[in-house]
């Protein structure tokens, strides 16, 4: 297994997100990748290495060209605002909401955050562009290699995480959506169909809002039941894609408190419909916020369970793109992603 690393991740370091009315310390850290990389490298999992430069016409496919100008250009817009804002994050305070115009473009800085990022737990910092890039190359580069034939499976060990990132939006500490552009890059690479696995605690609602119209991506999430658990507004059982999408998204949500047994059937019902839709490649979103340690999520998996994951991802038997998403408990961040790749590799 090729695990392309970003070199880049550490100059995406938010200070504070916003969480009931209060700004409190970050929980997607720079150690987060640390100590998965730490642990790969000590049980000699995969070969790690760094990606090549990030593909703009890639990055396009997925991502409208002004939100990633918007991105490039953020932190020199809000600096010139004030050299003072260097000490502090970008966050939103307001938002195109209820009756109000999102079609118009505003000049003021903060109504154009508002119109990209979704909440207000995502600070955009002086060297989140850079570390969204690179991780975008991570994902890229895996995807290739697997498709190529080089490796039968590849990682992107990246952070920030991607999933929750559309076309044209942020938010859930992520702003480039890592795992959809490996969908992307298979298809281009020549597989017919893909799939997109996410097994994050969290609802994959960017990466369905970027299939959502397309069938050769098959887009599948099982996570926290989005009436209780972020984000909130998208991952209901109902949504099941559209025109050409119609049947190429699957939602599983399953109640705070789910154990490995029940949350396994739900990873079975899953991969049963990724062989279903006839994908030729995988594309697994892991993130392993899972985890009953897990300080913002409230599934109960335990460290042994996760080489079971991984053993049943590899029971699918298609080359497959594990891209690093969430997991915050940042000490047995290491180990419970190792044991998923060495449960794939074992079985
Ligand atoms: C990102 B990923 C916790 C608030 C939760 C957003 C969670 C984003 C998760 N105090 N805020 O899916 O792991
Ligand atoms: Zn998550």
């Amino acid at each position: 297994m090729l695990i392309f690393h970003n070199p880049q991740h550490q100059r995406h370091a938010g200070r504070q997100e916003m969480f009931r009315g209060r700004l409190v310390d970050c929980h997607e850290v720079p150690a987060r990748q640390e100590h998965v990389f730490e642990a790969l490298k000590r049980r000699g999992i995969g070969t790690l290495q760094e990606p090549g430069a990030p593909d703009m016409a890639l990055l396009r496919r997925i991502h409208a060209p002004h939100y990633l100008d918007f991105l490039a250009r953020a932190w020199d817009d809000w600096i010139a605002l004030d050299p003072a804002n260097e000490a502090v994050d970008v966050l939103p305070s307001v938002w195109p909401g209820k009756g109000l115009r999102y079609d118009v473009e505003p000049l003021n800085f903060s109504a154009q955050v508002g119109r990209y990022a979704f909440d207000a737990g995502t600070p955009l910092t002086a060297g989140t562009w850079a570390a969204a890039l690179a991780g975008a190359a991570c994902a890229t580069d895996a995807a290739r290699a697997v498709a190529s034939g080089e490796a039968r499976s590849a990682m992107a060990l990246t952070r920030p995480p991607g999933h929750h990132a559309g076309a044209d939006f942020y938010g859930g500490y992520c702003f480039l959506n890592n795992s959809a552009l490996a969908a992307q890059a298979l298809r281009d690479a020549g597989a017919a169909r893909v799939a997109v696995l996410d097994v994050d605690y969290h609802h994959g609602n960017g990466t369905q809002s970027i299939f959502y119209e397309r069938g050769d991506v098959f887009t599948a999430s099982l996570h926290g039941d989005p009436r209780t658990e972020y984000p909130f507004y998208l991952g209901y059982a109902d949504e099941l894609g559209s025109g050409a999408g119609l049947g190429a998204n699957l939602n599983l949500p399953l109640p705070a408190g789910t154990d490995f047994d029940t949350w396994l059937q739900a990873l079975d019902e899953a991969i049963a419909a990724v062989r279903r839709h006839g994908a030729e490649a995988l594309v697994v979103a892991l993130g392993v916020d899972t985890f009953e340690g897990d300080p913002i999520s409230k599934f109960k998996l335990r460290a042994e369970d996760y080489p079971r994951v991984g053993e049943r991802i590899a029971g699918l038997g298609l080359p497959t793109i594990f891209v690093m998403e969430g997991g915050y408990a940042v000490a047995a961040l290491g180990e419970n992603v190792a044991g998923v790749l060495e449960g794939y590799l074992a079985g």
